[in-house]
């Protein structure tokens, strides 16, 4: 103990921790939460056993006598105030608290001169009112990674600097992280003020999760910070979940149903609406796609819709084109298909093997986290076609060839065996299939696959060896895995590797998909699949079924529902006849889009449920208004199985939200007592999915809880497959290469993501991300370019066996040669009228990522 101003507290921590322990707090300018302390402000100085001392960086120990209020800090601080008031004029409340400390102006006012910048979309710079806090150059170098800021000059000098030039030059990434940090408002954004009551929710976009403070006025959100607590980003947030917020409020928002008359989509009632939709889909075939974009309890009724009103299992969503290999392929090894680990876990990891996955851009908390790491000591493994921004920091980047992953990871796992790196204990211990997939692994070294991967043997070795001999190796990876004609059962491989080094079932390791949606880990546990019920109980068993069926008081189907791409194909063939689709724009985001397209307006009856009038939505018979997810209140589940709240902000823009509209829907249909409300469905939902039996909205009240919860009052399940794998022994795969018939002799075109905009482009394209990244573009090698007289930032046509993209041609040593990298988050480029048919062999999950192109000049 210590104590503080006659207050005993413990030790441990800093002295302005023990200041706050006993309520005695210091003003302290310069201290950021989760970043070193450097004592630059000088305020927090207290005396400690008679001394001054900065108690920011000055350790509590045992017997320490603090005193924080004595007359001579009193005047300490005052000086120091009035000083900084001298050189400066911080705003906000930065500002208030020094002026209230140096009183009356002693050493005079501050008379401006420094400089600003406006260059940035949405970053503003104001230097007149810095302090030289330097809390910005630590929240960009420490929590983002970023670096963009250094203290230039000396003395009186001294200012921060971002490396000369106009400020949307820099690398940032616009994270906001230094506009959240800085107290003085030398770094603001173009967003409005904070309010006094912030609302916390969860982020709207990638499966991150992260947890946001939103401030709203009358006119919609007037800005959004990270909740300061929240495990999942601890106060940080990337640009989307920052900056991509004004789509909620954006002119384009449907707010009425529309009907199709005379070829015209109209307004309409919700009267007329829903009697088209219950004719339609009375009359079926009938079939649901499902929004990951909305909640648990939304997905939920979606899929309840279906099975208990409608009486098919025909129900899928856009998990089948992205994770569903990683939900097929893991469930082969380790019996269930979700992440094994926490995100909080790559703090304890001292290797990453991240394959197909661009964390940084993707999933930007998770890879600045990565980041950190790394600039801690942790080794890095990337596998990745492209020099990603990890691939650039790592030890061993293994820049694959699209479409050869499974040779690669074969060729690991051989030296793994072969080098005798093999966790044996682990092996004998918990696993099975060792006899079969050794044999099998002596046939598949690196050196014999060089040609097909692209990647040299000796790389393989290192990149084995570091992953083998790391004590926590932890591997996340990406749809650069899935969404391939073998992306199942390169998952599976992926699983064989963690089993062979036995780094499955502990802190810090483990195989972690790096889920997209934000709540496409919720989509899938809800039962929008065409085989699982909630829960992932499979609709084959009859036990589940009368289980379901009987909270239900409702017949669960038993024939096993069709798949996303073979309910396109059904509908080409006239076997089906009306489809749902809820918050999901197939037009451009599923492949091969006049393949879509000839599925779509093959139906009687499209129905749409969106935001705005998407691609897909322009094709409906009936469109019919959601609501965002601030205009809701519910659930979501990220990418660690975490289900946390969404809390609603705003009204619903066209009155209702998803969930009532699903509600109308059934009840139109003539199913009448459902509910609507978020937390009485996930009372039901907790009934009918025995890994949320536990859950209930007051117990998700803080950071959620991650799944199972298989009882009330269980604490969640940060870490599966402790003791045993849920299906037993792990299960080591032989998985032989089987190369995909997608392959051709020109350019391999792989496609994703970047950093500003999501998926469709929908709500990024209506938000300041648009000025940040307006528009799509091609990767291409100068290996590959200058032959075909390609040159930088011209546009080029990508042409396919299946049609024709467009875009700005970036050229760029970030691909590799014989491979060209394509976004699609702007209908206008056509990314998805280029891919084509081939699937995962097992879950039908679209081959995105490896499409045979030629690139050429417009002109
Ligand atoms: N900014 C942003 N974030 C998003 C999204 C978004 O649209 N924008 N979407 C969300 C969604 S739905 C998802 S699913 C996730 C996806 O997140 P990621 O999986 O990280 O995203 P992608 O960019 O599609 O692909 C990842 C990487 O796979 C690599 N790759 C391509 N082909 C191969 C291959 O054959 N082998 C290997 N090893 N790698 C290959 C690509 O070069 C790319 O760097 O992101 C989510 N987060
Ligand atoms: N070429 C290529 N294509 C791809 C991929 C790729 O890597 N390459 N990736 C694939 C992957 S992984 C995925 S997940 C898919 C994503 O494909 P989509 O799911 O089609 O993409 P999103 O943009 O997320 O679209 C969701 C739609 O939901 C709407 N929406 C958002 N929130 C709500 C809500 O609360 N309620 C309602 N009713 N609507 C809402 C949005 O306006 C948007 O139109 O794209 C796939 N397509
Ligand atoms: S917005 Fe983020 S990346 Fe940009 S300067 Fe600030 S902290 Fe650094
Ligand atoms: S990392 Fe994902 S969840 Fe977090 S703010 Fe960005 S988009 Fe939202
Ligand atoms: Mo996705």
């Amino acid at each position: 103990m210590l104590t503080v101003d006659g207050i005993s507290v413990p030790e441990g921590g800093t002295l302005l921790d023990a200041t706050r322990r006993a309520g005695r707090e210091v003003p302290a300018l310069c201290h950021l939460d989760g970043t070193r302390d450097g004592g630059h402000c000088r305020l927090c100085v207290v005396e400690v056993d008679g001394r001054h001392a900065a108690a920011c960086t000055t350790p509590a120990r045992a017997g320490q006598v603090v005193r924080t209020r004595t007359p001579a800090l009193v005047a300490y601080r005052r000086d120091v105030a009035a000083l900084t008031l001298a050189e400066s004029s911080p705003r906000g409340e930065a500002g208030a608290l020094l002026r209230a400390l140096a009183g009356d102006h002693p050493y005079g006012t501050y008379a401006g001169g420094r400089p600003s910048d406006a260059t940035h979309p949405v970053l503003r710079i104001d230097l007149d009112a810095c302090i030289l806090c330097r809390r910005c150059e630590r929240a960009c170098a420490e929590i983002q990674g970023q670096f963009v800021y250094t203290v230039e000059g000396r003395g009186v000098e001294a200012r921060i600097g971002w490396g000369g030039g106009s400020f949307d030059q820099t690398d940032c990434v616009a994270c906001g992280a230094c506009v959240q940090a800085c107290p003085t408002g030398a770094i603001h954004d173009v967003d409005g003020p904070r309010g006094s009551d912030a609302v916390r929710t969860t982020c709207t976009f990638c499966g991150v999760g992260c947890q946001l403070a939103v401030h709203a006025g009358p006119d919609g959100v007037s800005r959004v910070d990270g909740w300061p607590t929240a495990s999942v980003n601890r106060g940080h947030l990337c640009v989307k979940g920052r900056y991509a917020h004004a789509y909620a409020t954006h002119p384009d928002r449907l707010t009425t149903p529309l009907v199709r008359r005379d070829g015209q989509l109209v307004p309409a009632t919700w009267e007329e609406a829903l009697a088209i939709v219950a004719a339609g889909l009375r009359k079926g075939p009938a079939a649901g796609l499902s929004s990951s974009r909305c909640t648990n309890e939304e997905n939920y009724l979606f899929q309840k819709l279906f099975r208990a009103v409608l009486g098919t299992n025909d129900v899928d969503c856009c998990a089948r084109v992205c994770h569903a290999p990683t939900a097929a392929g893991m469930r082969v090894a380790f019996g269930t298909g979700a992440a094994t680990n926490r995100f909080a876990d790559v703090d304890l990891a001292d290797l990453f093997l991240l394959v197909g996955s661009n964390a940084t851009e993707a999933h930007p908390i998770v890879g600045a986290r990565v980041r950190q790491a790394v600039l801690r000591g942790a080794r890095l493994v990337v596998v990745d076609p492209r020099r990603t921004e990890l691939a650039a920091i790592a030890d061993v980047h293994l820049q694959v060839r699209p479409g050869a992953n499974v040779p690669l990871f074969n060729a690991l796992a051989s030296v793994i065996v072969e080098e005798g790196l093999v966790d044996r204990a682990f092996v004998r211990a918990r696993c099975e299939g060792f006899e079969e997939l050794e044999p099998f692994l002596r046939t598949q070294a690196p050196e014999r696959c060089e040609e097909v991967t692209g990647v040299p043997a000796a790389l393989v070795r290192e990149a084995a060896r570091l992953y083998a001999s790391a004590s926590s190796p932890m591997m996340l990876h990406g749809l650069g895995v899935t969404e391939h004609h073998q992306g199942s059962e390169a998952v599976t491989l992926l699983c064989n590797l963690a089993l062979l080094v036995g780094a499955v079932g502990r802190p810090g390791v483990g195989v972690n998909p790096l889920r997209g949606q934000n709540n496409v880990q919720g989509a899938a546990d809800m039962g929008c699949q065409p085989d699982a019920l909630p829960g992932y109980q499979p609709v084959a068993d009859d036990a589940a079924r009368a289980r379901v069926g009987a909270v239900w008081g409702a017949p669960v189907p038993e024939a096993r529902g069709r798949t996303l791409p073979e309910l396109l194909d059904a509908a080409v063939r006239g076997e089906l006849r009306a489809l749902y689709v809820m918050g999901e724009d197939l037009v451009q985001t599923d492949p091969n889009e006049a393949h879509v397209r000839r599925a779509l307006t093959s139906l009687d009856l499209l129905v749409v449920q969106e935001l705005f009038l998407s691609e897909t939505a322009k094709l409906a018979h009936v469109v019919l208004p959601g609501a965002s997810a601030l205009e809701k209140d519910g659930t979501f589940t990220n990418g660690e199985r975490r289900i946390q709240r969404v809390r609603r902000v705003l009204d619903p823009l066209a009155g209702r939200t998803d969930a009532d509209v699903i509600v109308a829907v059934m009840e139109a249909l003539g199913h009448r007592g459902q509910t609507s409300r978020a937390d009485e469905v996930m009372d039901e939902i907790a009934k009918v999915a025995p890994s949320f039996a536990g859950v209930t909205y007051a117990a998700l009240e803080d950071d959620g809880l991650q799944w199972p919860v298989p009882y009330a009052g269980h604490p969640g399940t940060p870490i599966l497959h402790v003791d045993t794998f849920v299906r037993g022994r792990g299960k080591l795969s032989v998985v032989p290469y089987v190369p995909s018939p997608g392959l051709g002799d020109g350019l391999r075109l792989t496609t994703g993501r970047a950093l500003a905009h999501y998926n469709a482009g929908t709500m990024t394209r209506r938000a300041p991300t648009v000025e940040i990244h307006p528009r799509d573009e091609l990767e291409i090698h100068p290996h590959d370019a200058v032959p075909l007289r390609i040159s930088d930032g011209e546009i080029v046509i990508v042409e396919s066996a299946h049609g024709e993209a467009r875009a700005v041609a970036r050229v760029t040593e970030r691909v590799r040669p014989g491979a060209v990298f394509l976004t699609f988050h702007f209908p206008e480029t056509g990314t998805n009228r280029v891919t084509g048919d081939v699937r995962d062999r097992v879950t039908g999950c679209p081959e995105y990522k490896l499409t045979d192109v030629r690139v050429r000049p417009v002109g």
